[in-house]
């Protein structure tokens, strides 16, 4: 059921909106036997639709045998409850259907608590109406609804939960950030956008991972996966992929996702993954830009990635397109072998600029040490100075100091000529 305001820019994209409810629905689990839409003008309080369209839903219910409707607006508690009550049927939100998504999809213990936060945050408003769904399932003459010490009860203990799982889950980030802390450090990159748009697909591809899970559904990703990339030309990356975003994201979830998305928030370089092949390709670049402002990520350095070019149309016009709106684009797909060469690129050029070159002398007997440096680093030129090969080198300034501390000479160019001078 699509309700949007008469005259918005929901109702411009009804039919859109409506194919990905259809998505997520299918994402869930149930089969979608019909649909039905109205534009409303003023918001109904009791119902969100009109009283006829509440009609119309319930002959279209009983003729299609539905057992459940899902809204693509976001129901109140007393919205809710109100339909359920005239429909005689689960109804549900948006917001609850993602929620049901991720609960099912959630595979790793974090992901699992922060789910069941959103679950919980959702809930407490709506006890009261959770509440007649037990009682009627229980059945039992003159039964009536909880009374309101059972459920303030109840909302104490939903309460003391919640505050469980959000000191757990603080826990959960304090460990993690002692095991960023102990990496080595490397380019950070993580990859967002719209789900769908093929963020699992790249990082497949970059690190040659062929386990890494790619499906045609949406959340096919709930957990961050960081792996090491090889850029060639010897550049190493650290890339993360994340959750996918997608428009009317509950809060709840955004706000419990926070731990899983640390690893964006501490990325040198966010590449916004982009589905280009879809034709709402615009609205999902502005829901992703949301919810990263959201997150408190929206001024990291970002790059578009225009993913899926094998699908446009007309390649070279979509291409003239998006340079004009994003001078610094990236066109790519996952369905040719060389389809990331501009993604890595970039990341080369990013990288290099974290590694200034540095000129390190070394021994012209010391073999071992020449050959050590050419895995370390990038050996931009070489040359004999007096008794010690002169290497150019690209290092990270921790290697640099690494190499210092090993009694190895790493100085700066001029004072390289005055030595070999002198
Ligand atoms: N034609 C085409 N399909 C692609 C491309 N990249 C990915 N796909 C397909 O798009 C679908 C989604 O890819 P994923 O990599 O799972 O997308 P994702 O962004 O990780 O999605 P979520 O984890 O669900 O947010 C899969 O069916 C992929 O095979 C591409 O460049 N071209
Ligand atoms: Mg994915």
């Amino acid at each position: 059921m699509g309700a949007p305001r008469k005259g918005s820019e929901d109702a411009d994209h009804l039919t859109e909106h409506l194919d990905e409810l259809a998505r997520l629905t299918d994402t869930a689990g149930a089969v979608v036997v019909g649909r039905l839409s109205q534009q409303v003008a003023s918001p109904n309080p009791a119902t969100l639709i009109g009283e006829g369209k509440v009609e119309e839903l319930r002959a279209l219910m009983s003729e299609t045998r539905a057992t459940l409707v899902i809204f693509d607006e976001e129901l109140t508690p007393n919205q809710g409850a109100n339909l359920e009550k005239e429909l005689k049927s689960r109804v549900m939100d948006r917001a609850e259907l993602i929620l049901d998504i991720f609960s099912t999809r959630a595979r790793t213990h974090e992901a699992k608590l922060q789910v069941e936060l959103a679950q919980l945050a959702y809930l407490l408003p709506r006890l009261a109406r959770m509440w007649t769904h037990l009682s009627r399932i229980r059945g039992g003459i003159g039964l009536r609804g909880p009374g309101e010490t059972q459920l303030e009860t109840d909302r104490r203990m939903i309460r003391r939960k919640i505050q469980l799982l959000r000191d757990k889950l603080q826990e959960w980030e304090k460990h993690r950030e002692v095991l960023r802390a102990n990496r080595t450090p490397l380019l950070s990159v993580a990859l967002v956008g719209y789900t769908n748009a093929g963020k699992s697909s790249v990082l497949r591809m970059l690190s040659g991972e062929h386990d890494i899970f790619v499906e045609d559904r949406l959340f096919a990703t709930l957990d961050t996966l960081t792996r090491e990339v090889d850029l060639g030309e010897g550049c190493r990356a650290r890339v993360s992929d994340t959750v996918g975003f997608i428009r009317k994201l509950p809060h709840h979830l955004v706000a419990s996702f926070r731990a899983t998305l640390e690893e964006v928030r501490g990325a040198d370089l966010l590449l916004h993954v982009v589905d280009a092949s879809h034709p709402g390709w615009e609205e999902q670049m502005r829901v992703v830009d949301e919810v990263l402002a959201e997150l408190g990520v929206g001024e990291l350095p970002l790059v578009p990635v225009f993913n899926k070019m094998d699908q446009v149309a007309d390649p070279s016009a979509f291409a003239a397109r998006a340079r004009a709106l994003y001078p610094d684009a990236l066109l790519a797909t996952t369905q040719r072998l060389d389809g990331l060469e501009s993604v890595k690129a970039e990341l080369r050029q990013r990288e290099r600029e974290l590694r200034p070159p540095v000129v390190v002398l070394v021994p012209l007997a010391d073999g071992a040490r020449l050959a050590s440096l050419y895995r370390l680093g990038e050996v931009v030129d070489q040359s004999v100075t007096g008794e010690f090969h002169r290497v150019r080198v690209r290092l990270a300034p921790w290697q640099a100091e690494q190499l210092r501390r090993d009694g190895v000479e790493v100085v700066d160019e001029r004072r390289v000529e005055r030595r070999a001078a002198g």
